[in-house]
């Protein structure tokens, strides 16, 4: 953390959240690079601060406090030997599955390792008897970071006690001067209104009916409310039926399996550019489930909604997507189930909140589909396939343009077929092997959507034709480079975006599709690209169908798209 009073900002924040999750001891030992985190712990007020000069022993006296009051206890410590010290109450903590919050201080990354004292790797150093390990960094006390600062010390006491609970460590480090040299003023960005901890975390087992009771209760109050669907396995095609159902505006990513039925907004990265649309549908409940989707323009929405808008996710899995720190809640429980139950509790939303929603939706698709025309685009191949796949298909999309078109140009269908992609790290290498691994597995045909980069990353996965004997419907949309690259600012740096960021490569992929057994065919008409999808889903050999497209053109028709989609 930086000089000034940003750090004591930065861990008042830290602690207020804390004590509003429930935490009501903290063990201190001496030291002066911990002092920040010992004024923080002793000044907030809420919390019995025991001291101890040993650190061993500070540990396990925070043991035998938290399995007494079965509630986490915070401890801290200096930097060096001290952070060792904690090892044996933190190995205790894990195999006891007690909950602690371990804030060990370090030195800041300038004063490792080159001689300074009391510096030792801290990093991970409790292993795997600490059930989460975080690098805490060094920040200015933004509204951002101090939002980020609150969710990180809630999602501390949550992930200490949920499932095993056991000991988490985080590593702050600190720069001198380590006390405040003034008084620090208010808090730049204060915690939720009543004493709330920034972040809830409950869970509801398996009882969706109580958690479905439990949801119609929050939704009480609100007449706004929108769902926003992300990537989930298994989807959540559930969702249409009681989002249709209660009238609440469905935004949801073809990942999610729900863009279907009458709730359902295909559009939405469309609608959510516009300001004047923004500002008249603001939602006053925002109910997330899956993962977030990759659209910005929904992820920059979910940002700026006021703080008294609550947004509440679904999150079984654990996976904490929240980026900004914008969730209220987060419940574990199914959420298709959970919103099943909740139709049936409360009441439907007035009609006319979901019609506007649908109305501008229809109005996006009909701009759309008239910039498109019959040109073969990259953005049509998308929507065509997503019109014309059967529902016994399986889609699997490459990670850069593939995904984005897909999400931001496949209508609303009742019958889609289940769209998957590699979306846990983003990454597109990997792409051919893992469709082969889904083809494997699915009864229905796959077809995978992929850019040429990312072809050429795993053209070896193209082997699996010979030695598994299994097929795939291959959509190469081959603009010779990165195209995605055209859409950043880096694309303005002529003298290395050509060649080492957009990375054209002029490869033909007929003769990939020769050496590895496959066949190949280039489309340049949209009647054409049906013929060639249609006859491909009934042929047991795999083919690529390429659609060549211009780096440069598609960002001209992304751009005349989103002036004709998004609501003046
Ligand atoms: C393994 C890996 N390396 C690098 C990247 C960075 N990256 C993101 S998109 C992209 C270009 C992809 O090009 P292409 O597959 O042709 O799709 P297009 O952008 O043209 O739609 C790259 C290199 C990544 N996501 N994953
Ligand atoms: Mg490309």
């Amino acid at each position: 953390m930086p000089a000034g009073p940003d750090t004591h900002l930065l861990l008042r924040a830290f602690v207020d959240e804390l004590a509003r999750c429930g935490v009501r001891d903290a063990c201190t030992s001496p030291g002066s690079r911990c002092s920040p985190l010992v004024l923080a712990l002793v000044r907030d007020g809420r919390l019995r601060c025991w001291s101890h000069i040993d650190e061993r022993c500070s540990g396990f006296f925070a043991v035998g406090a938290a399995k007494a009051a079965g509630r986490p206890v915070a401890i801290t410590c200096t930097s060096g030997t001290a952070a060792a010290n904690l090892a044996p109450a933190v190995i205790e903590a894990w195999e006891a599955r007690v909950p602690l919050i371990v804030m060990t201080a370090d030195r800041p990354p300038e004063l490792r390792d080159v001689g300074a004292g009391q510096a030792i790797d801290q990093l991970k150093i409790y292993g795997s008897a600490a059930k989460w390990f975080v690098e805490v960094g060094t920040h200015d006390a933004t509204p951002e970071r101090l939002r980020w600062m609150r969710m990180l010390a809630c999602r501390a006491v949550w992930t200490a006690l949920e499932g095993r609970p056991g000991p988490v460590h985080l590593n702050f480090p600190l720069r001198e001067p380590l006390v405040p040299l003034a008084e620090l003023g208010p808090d730049p960005l204060p915690g939720r209104a009543g004493g709330r901890p920034w972040l809830l975390r409950s869970s509801a087992g398996e009882d969706a009916a109580a958690a479905g009771r439990a949801l119609a209760i929050v939704a009480r109050d609100a007449h706004r409310p929108v769902v926003v669907a992300g990537r989930a396995e298994p989807g959540l095609e559930g969702l249409a039926a009681a989002c249709e159902r209660l009238g609440w505006p469905l935004l949801a990513d073809p990942l999610s399996g729900a863009r279907r039925g009458g709730a359902a907004l295909a559009h939405y990265d469309h609608l959510l550019r516009s300001a004047s649309f923004t500002a008249a549908q603001r939602p006053d409940l925002v109910i997330r489930c899956g993962d977030l989707p990759t659209s910005k323009p929904l992820r920059m929405w979910l940002d700026s909604l006021p703080a008294a808008t609550t947004q509440l996710a679904f999150d079984p899995q654990s996976s904490w997507h929240d980026p900004s720190g914008s969730l209220h809640n987060m419940l574990d429980a199914d959420p298709a189930a959970t919103l099943a139950a909740t139709a049936a509790h409360a009441p439907r939303a007035d009609p006319a909140w979901l019609a506007e929603w649908r109305d501008a939706d229809a109005r996006a698709a009909t701009a759309i589909d008239g910039v498109l025309g019959d040109a073969l685009s990259e953005p049509r191949v998308a929507r065509e396939i997503g019109a014309r796949l059967p529902a016994t298909a399986t889609l699997y999309v490459a990670s850069s343009m593939p995904v984005r078109d897909v999400e931001g140009y496949t209508a609303v269908r009742d019958d889609a077929p289940r769209v998957l992609c590699n979306r846990g790290a983003n990454g597109i290498d990997g792409t051919v092997s893992s469709a082969f691994g889904a083809a494997a597995v699915s009864g229905g045909p796959v077809v995978l959507l992929i850019g040429d980069v990312a072809l050429a990353h795993d053209l070896g996965g193209l082997l699996a034709v010979r030695r598994t004997g299994l097929a795939l419907t291959i959509v190469l949309l081959n603009n010779d480079g990165g195209g995605i690259f055209e859409f950043l600012p880096v694309a303005g740096e002529r003298d290395a975006f050509e060649q080492h960021i957009a990375t054209p490569h002029g490869l033909d992929y007929a003769h990939a599709a020769a050496l590895y057994g496959c066949d190949h065919e280039r489309v340049t008409a949209v009647g054409d690209l049906r013929d060639a999808l249609d006859r491909s889903l009934n042929d047991p050999r795999t083919q690529i169908i390429e659609v060549r497209t211009d780096r440069a053109e598609n960002l001209v028709l992304h751009r005349a798209l989103a002036a004709a989609a998004t609501p003046g």
